[in-house]
């Protein structure tokens, strides 16, 4: 099989990609490693950035994220018996959307389904070669039959345990990575949020984010530590610890219920560099990992898309290489912004296992230097909304 750009991962990065190149008259086949199901069923970001938004515009399926999307203009931020809010639309005279990303993942197989894309699904030992030469190709395995594909271009969008990275030899590749010390349990449950903004709250006990999906069902957060199992929590011992974490008169309004999924995501910072080896490109968390803190890990591979599609278009259109050449500095440089952002946001909410009377303090301090700045609320709404492209 031939194509012109070889998509490795069917999640947001690659599905996005694929569908604004299909706008543009441009091809490309779309391998991924499990079912559609299965890639549905994976409960991640809530929050888009407005450049997102716009991207799924520009795709054409922007069309249920409109109406269903939740405008936020601000968000809440508690600590101790304190909660301030950072006010988005007269801070960064922008807001985000609440739209969780399996919607905007169904709407991008829906789009790619109506359109004829080549979707393969349960491949299986996928490997690049001569991403270096002129003619790299990508073989894999489906139903036990050994297939290869030839393309102009071969992207890796396929997540942080992809293949695509380790493609590129070691002697090229440098890598940059801090693991913190928690991680993140969360629930869905089909109860109404508890608030009509998100909730991120420094409590002594440990970090916890009230979030949402729609006005039935809610994303509620606790840091934990990493030795927990999301089986040794029972939906009782989840609500008390929430309640608990959060202000004594949002916990007395929290609606709890059976949790719908229940899961723990280790909290990590990672970048991968460089995002470009000779035909082969990198996209989303196959090159990069923030903590969920700042909501930045979707809308960051967002923008690492924005940046591929626009220079595949100038080079199918004009012949023009500039835009690829380009890439992975313009893709990086707003990359390392995402992770000092969620790097920031997170030491400022969690309890770190290892701190001291002086970490603490400085801690506090910087709350309450939020808390009453407007500057370090503009610096903050600023990055929460999302950075310019
Ligand atoms: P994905 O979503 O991991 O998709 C990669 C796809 O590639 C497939 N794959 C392969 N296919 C073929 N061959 C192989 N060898 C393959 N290896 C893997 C996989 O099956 C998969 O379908 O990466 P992508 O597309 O780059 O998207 C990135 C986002 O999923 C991720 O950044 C966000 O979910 C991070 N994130 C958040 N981001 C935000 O912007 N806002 C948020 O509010 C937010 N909250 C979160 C999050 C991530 C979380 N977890 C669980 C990590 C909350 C959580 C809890
Ligand atoms: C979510 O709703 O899943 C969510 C929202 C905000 C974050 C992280 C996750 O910072």
């Amino acid at each position: 099989m031939r194509t012109q750009v070889c998509i490795i991962g069917g999640g947001p990065s690659g599905l996005l990609l694929s569908q604004l190149l299909h706008r543009k008259g441009i091809d490309s086949v779309v391998l991924e490693r499990k079912t559609r199901d299965y890639v549905l069923g994976r409960i991640r970001a809530g929050v888009l950035e407005r450049g997102f938004v716009e991207l799924m515009r520009e795709a054409g399926v922007s069309q249920r994220m409109d109406a269903e999307g939740y405008v936020h203009d601000g968000t809440l931020i508690a600590y101790d018996d304190r909660t301030f809010r950072v006010d988005f639309a007269k801070l960064a005279q922008a807001s985000v959307l609440v739209y969780g990303q399996t919607e905007v993942t169904r709407d991008l197989y829906d789009a790619r389904e109506a359109a004829g894309g080549k979707i393969v699904f349960n491949v299986e030992g996928v490997s690049i070669h001569g991403a270096d030469s002129d003619a790299p190709y990508v073989e894999y395995t489906v139903a036990g039959t050994g297939e290869r594909i030839e393309a102009d271009y071969v992207v890796g969008c396929d997540g942080f345990h992809g293949v695509s990275r380790q493609s590129i030899p070691a002697s090229v590749r440098r890598e940059y990575e801090k693991v913190y010390p928690f991680g993140w349990l969360g629930i869905l449950s089909e109860t109404p949020p508890v608030d009509h903004e998100l909730i991120y709250a420094n409590s002594s006990r440990g970090f916890a984010l009230c979030s949402m999906r729609n006005a039935n069902l809610s994303r509620y957060y606790i840091q934990c530590p990493l030795s927990d199992s999301p089986e040794s929590w029972s939906d009782a011992a989840f609500w008390d610890e929430l309640k608990r974490r959060i202000p004594e008169e949002t916990a007395a309004k929290l609606i709890t219920g059976p949790s719908i999924e229940k899961s723990i995501a280790p909290l990590r910072s990672f970048v991968s560099e460089p995002m470009r080896w000779g035909r082969l490109f990198l996209c989303g968390d196959a090159a990069h990992i923030v903590p969920p803190t700042g909501a930045k890990g979707l809308n960051t591979a967002a923008s690492d898309i924005h940046y591929l599609y626009h220079a595949m278009v100038q080079f199918y259109r004009d012949g023009e290489v500039e835009g690829l050449d380009r890439y992975s500095e313009k893709a990086l440089a707003r990359v390392w912004k995402a992770e000092r952002f969620s790097w920031w946001m997170s030491n400022l909410l969690h309890q770190y296992p290892e701190a001291g009377a002086f970490d603490q303090k400085m801690q506090r301090a910087e709350l309450e230097f939020l808390e009453t700045s407007e500057a370090a609320q503009r610096v903050m709404a600023e990055n929460y909304v999302g950075l310019p492209y």
